[in-house]
């Protein structure tokens, strides 16, 4: 039985939060989506799809300029801007389309708390469920960045001082992250797998999708900041849990086919 169901540009690592949540608590999630260059031709609906001729003069389809991302004018329902009213995706709703929950890290909670009562992904008590979220939180700070980052690198317009800014606040992250960890291999939080990691784990896949733009970062003389190799010498608890997970059976699935095709435009990028 669904018990989420999603809209999303595709693949996006934070609707894959939700995914890998949902491998592991055997919950189904409906996930409807497309190549983020495509969002521009669907209707942002609980029941998202595809647009047609004739939802262009539906009067209850609200067509505007995206705030964050997309070039391109976007079509949402009014139902949808009920359900969400702060219009983005990811967006998760209810089976029946009543509820509406936004924001990566509160879908991810919202699967493991639908679905993993036995295996306490969201922690075995108040306080375990608070340090848990304490590191979405900080997740967050850091995420805004990044993604302010990586929408100035899809613009070519990243400057310096946005790098730097995402570099400093990718440091504060794996800092609280690598020291967490210390003495740790399964989890950020009291050495159990939890949400923390899979939000932490998504997070830095996301950063990474800056090997995507090697080519503007090459000619506006930026560097990376996301140098596993690098990151793993100064971060080394942090970087060897994130490649642990990868490589863990529940996320590796949505995790495999997104940095496998970063890692060949990375090759590609070095063999020009
Ligand atoms: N922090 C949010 C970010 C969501 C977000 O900003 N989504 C953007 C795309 S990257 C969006 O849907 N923009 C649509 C709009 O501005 O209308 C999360 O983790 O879910």
């Amino acid at each position: 039985m669904v018990a989420l169901r999603m809209f999303s540009y595709l693949p996006n690592p934070r609707l894959m939060k939700a995914t890998i949540a949902a491998r592991l608590c055997e919950i189904e999630i409906d996930i409807r989506g497309d190549k983020a260059d495509n969002l521009s031709d669907w209707l942002w609906d609980f029941d998202a799809r595809p647009l047609v001729n004739s939802d262009y003069d539906r009067t209850d389809v609200v067509s505007k300029s995206a705030h964050t991302g997309f070039g391109k004018k976007l079509y949402k329902t009014e139902q949808f801007l009920m359900a969400q009213p702060f219009g983005t995706v990811p967006a998760a709703f209810s089976p029946d389309g009543t509820v509406g929950i936004w924001e990566s890290n509160s879908i991810l909670r919202a699967v493991a708390r639908l679905g993993c009562t036995s295996k306490n992904l969201y922690g075995a008590d108040a306080y375990e469920a608070s340090r848990i979220d304490s590191f979405l939180d900080s997740a967050l700070v850091f995420a805004r960045q990044s993604q302010i980052y990586l929408l100035a690198l899809s613009k070519s317009d990243c400057t310096i001082e946005i790098q730097k800014e995402t570099a400093r606040c990718f440091d504060i992250f794996l800092r609280g992250v690598d020291s967490a960890l210390a003495g740790s291999v399964h989890g950020i939080v009291n050495n159990k797998l939890s949400i923390a990691d899979i939000c932490f784990v998504c997070e830095v896949c996301q950063v990474s999708r800056e090997r995507a733009h090697l080519k503007t970062i090459s000619e506006n003389r930026l560097y990376r900041v996301y140098d596993f190799d690098a990151l793993s010498l100064e971060f080394p608890n942090a970087m060897s849990h994130f490649d642990r997970l990868c490589k863990n059976e529940f996320f590796s699935p949505d995790i495999d086919p997104l940095m496998s095709k970063l890692a060949k435009r990375e090759k590609d990028f070095n063999n020009v």
